[in-house]
């Protein structure tokens, strides 16, 4: 099976889960900060002060990814390095940090894709009301505006947000990410003004001068459990319906608006029953349909559901009471993820049908208990997931998806939210005693699967 040609091969990462040095140069606080120093709220208490030092260690690290023969490097940018308060002047020491780590990748050769935001919200932001309230989609597109004010002379491909779903509903719904409010109303409030700052940053850019331009979302294709071994098998109508909205939610959401200039009817409907709609201004649709170049999609895992009363562990879906989160059939990943590998290619197929735009992974992997013995890491089944999940995304290729890359989460083993570092996503293990990196089998192979452009 072999990629179209000038296909891109990477891994991402993101800020606060591997560059630690917290204090360093004048970065200032983020919700990340403040929430894993709080008490029960990550595994094990851990903290991304240190995390892979990556801070220090960028240059052994690029060099690293030279080896894998990696053609591109997805990492995000850590905000409060940039604003320390989340507004006014930039702080040049951060900035720079980004700046040595961009020379060094292209230097090996590596394109470097640059996430302005992965979750880590400056602390003073939301101090002042964070997601929830309209002016930080302001400062959002300011810091993007001074983030590619730096960098842009060398950067070709940006995306705006990562996963703005999980950062609104984990993050002000659920809880079970900073900044850990529990509050529906004001889930939906940051989901709107997540998209209005990814809107108004992509004009900023463009106008900029930035070339390449996307929106990273988590998706998914919501099946009922019939669905999930039998594509063709037909759910009943209460559970197509239950299905339905929470793809509403977890995909038309942010697409449908970002692409379409709309928002679904579900999503207005939460709205009402959750505090209103009234932070949705009129012409804020038109700003969030900046037009925008790719799609980046983040799939692990497709989400099953059936009809019946929601409980309670389900506030992060608001506008679903009447859908019943269900665990899959298939064999789970450390995380308790369900691998479905042609969940990939049914979510590829159907987001380039709806949004006709080119796609890109923008994050695929898996978390395993992995062991190093005689220097190795002997991960079969992460090779089994990411060789799984790329025929799926070759055959979409071939059923007419304009696919344009891949990139594995994550280089690294890192700091996975509240999981802390327990789970490990890495195709590079990481001894965090002594920062020791040791390419598992699974690197290995990619580069391998890299260099034939295919399987
Ligand atoms: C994600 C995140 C990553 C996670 C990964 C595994 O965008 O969800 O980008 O930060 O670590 O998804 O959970």
């Amino acid at each position: 099976m072999i990629f179209p040609e000038n296909f891109v091969w990477g891994a991402a990462t993101a800020s606060y889960q591997i560059e630690g040095a917290v204090k360093e140069d004048g970065r200032g606080q983020s919700i990340w900060d403040t929430f894993s120093h709080t008490a029960g709220k990550v595994a094990g208490g851990d903290t991304g002060d240190v995390a892979c030092d990556h801070y220090h260690r960028y240059h052994d690290d690029v060099r690293l990814m030279r080896e894998l023969e990696l053609g591109a490097y997805r990492f995000s940018i850590s905000w409060p390095r940039v604003q320390p308060d989340g507004s006014g002047p930039v702080n040049p020491r951060g900035l720079a940090f980004y700046d040595r780590l961009v020379d060094e990748l292209l230097a090996a050769g590596i394109t470097p894709y640059v996430t302005l935001y992965h979750w880590d919200l400056p602390q003073a932001l939301e101090d002042a009301g964070g997601w929830a309230e309209r002016d930080t989609a302001y400062r959002f597109a300011e810091y993007a505006e001074a983030v590619h004010a730096a960098l842009g002379d060398r950067v070709r491909d940006w995306a705006t947000l990562n996963e703005p779903w999980v950062a609104a509903y984990l993050g002000y719904g659920s809880g079970v990410h900073a900044p850990g409010r529990r509050d529906p109303a004001a889930a939906l409030r940051a989901a709107h003004h997540l998209l209005l700052g990814h809107g108004l940053a992509a004009r900023r850019l463009r106008d900029a001068g930035a070339e390449s331009l996307m929106l990273v979302v988590n998706s998914a294709p919501v099946l009922t459990p019939a669905q999930v071994n039998d594509p063709s098998a037909v759910p009943g109508a209460a559970d197509a319906a239950a299905a339905h909205r929470v793809d509403a939610l977890l995909t038309r959401q942010f697409l449908d608006p970002a692409v379409h200039g709309t928002y679904p009817e579900e999503v207005l409907e939460a709205a009402e029953r959750n505090g209103g709609a009234a932070h949705i201004l009129d012409g804020d649709l038109e700003l969030i349909n900046a037009p925008i170049d790719l799609i980046g999609v983040n799939y692990y895992n497709p989400c099953v559901v059936e009809a019946g009363p929601g409980e309670p562990a389900d506030a992060a879906w608001p506008g679903s009471e009447d859908v019943r989160f269900r665990a899959a059939d298939a064999p789970t990943t450390a995380m308790g993820w369900p691998i479905v590998p042609d969940g990939l290619s049914r979510l590829l197929l159907r987001l380039s049908e709806d949004y006709r735009l080119p796609l890109m992974v923008t994050e695929n992997g898996a978390a395993f208990d992995d062991v190093v013995e005689d220097g190795h890491v002997h991960d079969d089944d992460r090779v089994s997931y990411l060789e799984g999940h790329l025929r799926e995304a070759c055959r979409a290729v071939e059923a007419g998806a304009d696919l344009r890359g891949y990139l594995v989460w994550s280089l690294l083993d890192n700091f996975e939210w509240a999981e802390g570092y327990r789970r490990r996503f890495g195709i590079v293990h990481v001894d965090y005693a002594t920062q020791a990196r040791v390419p598992k089998d699974s690197a290995l192979w990619y580069r391998d699967v890299i260099r034939r452009n295919g399987l």
